[in-house]
């Protein structure tokens, strides 16, 4: 297949509720689409750093110059068979995992139409039907909490997980335990404590969490080992695994017992398989994150998720979740057994309506 077209925009899109986390509260979900175009057909990525960098040091521009100036000018007019064709183009580039996962993605469902077959059994996924959670920011009281819980229990989630900060972790937990002592639930602090924190951290051990998101630095795996020995509950790294050895390390120093893949955040699909595997080997469950993303990136979620470590409810929500209306066609949707289908048409399996697309890209260029 030769790169014929790539078509790179810069979306930002409303969200239904803002979402508050330790990093501060998002309004509006501001990401990259790219289209890559080969013979008539067209595969779709979404790139998901974010408009500043409080997750990630990648932004929403840095990664518009690293794909425009360091991954098109490669890209544009090569012949690719296979996603490791690709992904060797852009290999000597460090960091910058969101910008190339972006880019793979749209190489991943360009390869699966092209095959004709879906994303999920491109990556060998096993499951047509995937568990799922939602992700439920910092609240301003505990009514706005308990009701926020009640109202997706009733759509189907099947767990729980809510944002917490130094002052706002056990009050919250606690309560909700008051009314739901027996749902699946976890916290996820992206890295608002430190190791003085211990004890108030092991408090969480009183609840039945299921785990505890990336308690500490964004880019620690020593000190989460430290603490994961005093804790009964498991701890789940997000922020610091980045890559297979960053997984390999973790594990091995017992810092996590669950670790959550984002394809965005570890560089691709490629590597969020290999670390599937890995910790298939190791027994060490795992879930899918998620980032806010539109349609398109949630198909590819929804792909991976399908496969058979990923066997603890990920942050894929329904489209409704968190926008108005979702680029895509048909919109994501969850089954009142908290299940979603993984869809089984060619790619992603979602047509992306390009009218919408163009209402809410803020900037676009197209490279041949
Ligand atoms: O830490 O998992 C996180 C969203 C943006 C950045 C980081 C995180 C999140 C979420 C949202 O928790 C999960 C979702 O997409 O529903
Ligand atoms: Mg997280």
């Amino acid at each position: 297949m030769k790169l014929d077209l790539i078509e790179l925009r810069h979306i930002k899109m409303k969200l239904i509720t803002p979402f508050k986390t330790s990093m501060g509260t998002d309004h509006f979900v501001e990401h990259l689409i790219i289209k890559i175009t080969s013979e008539g057909i067209s595969g779709w990525g979404e790139c998901v750093a974010e408009a500043n960098p409080f997750y990630s040091y990648e932004t929403v521009k840095t990664s518009y110059h690293i794909i425009k100036d360091f991954i098109i000018p490669n890209l544009i007019g090569k012949k690719i068979f296979k996603v490791e064709d690709a992904i060797k183009i852009w290999n000597q580039i460090r960091g910058h995992r969101m910008a190339k996962a972006g880019v793979e993605a749209a190489i991943w469902d360009l390869i699966a139409k092209r095959k004709n077959i879906s994303l999920s059994e491109l990556m060998g996924g096993t499951r047509n039907k995937i568990d799922v959670g939602v992700s439920i920011g910092i609240q301003k009281s505990e009514k706005d909490l308990i009701e926020k819980v009640e109202t997706y229990l009733k759509e189907g989630y099947k767990r729980i997980k809510i944002k917490i900060q130094p002052g706002y972790d056990i009050r919250p937990v606690k309560s909700i335990r008051k009314y739901f002592p027996s749902i699946l639930l976890q916290v996820d602090a992206n890295s608002a404590y430190s190791l003085n924190d211990k004890n108030k951290i092991k408090k969480l051990d009183n609840f039945n969490l299921l785990l505890i998101e990336q308690p500490l630095g964004y880019e620690d795996i020593y000190q989460h080992s430290k603490l994961q020995k005093e804790l009964t509950t498991p701890i789940c790294l997000d922020e610091s695994i980045h890559s297979l050895d960053d997984a390999t390390s973790a594990v091995e120093l017992d810092a996590c017992r669950v670790i959550n893949i984002k394809p965005g955040r570890v560089g691709g699909f490629n590597e969020a398989i290999k670390i599937h595997n890995y910790c298939m080997k190791k027994k060490i469950p795992v879930w899918c994150g998620g980032m806010l993303e539109t349609g398109i990136g949630r198909a590819g979620n929804i792909a991976l998720a399908s496969l058979k470590n990923f066997s603890l409810p990920g942050d894929i929500s329904a489209s409704r979740r968190y926008f108005e209306q979702d680029i895509v066609e048909p919109e994501f949707v969850i089954n009142k057994d908290g299940t979603m289908n993984v869809p089984k048409e060619k790619g992603i399996s979602v047509e992306v309506n390009e009218r919408l697309l163009n209402k809410f890209t803020l900037y676009k260029e197209i490279f041949k």
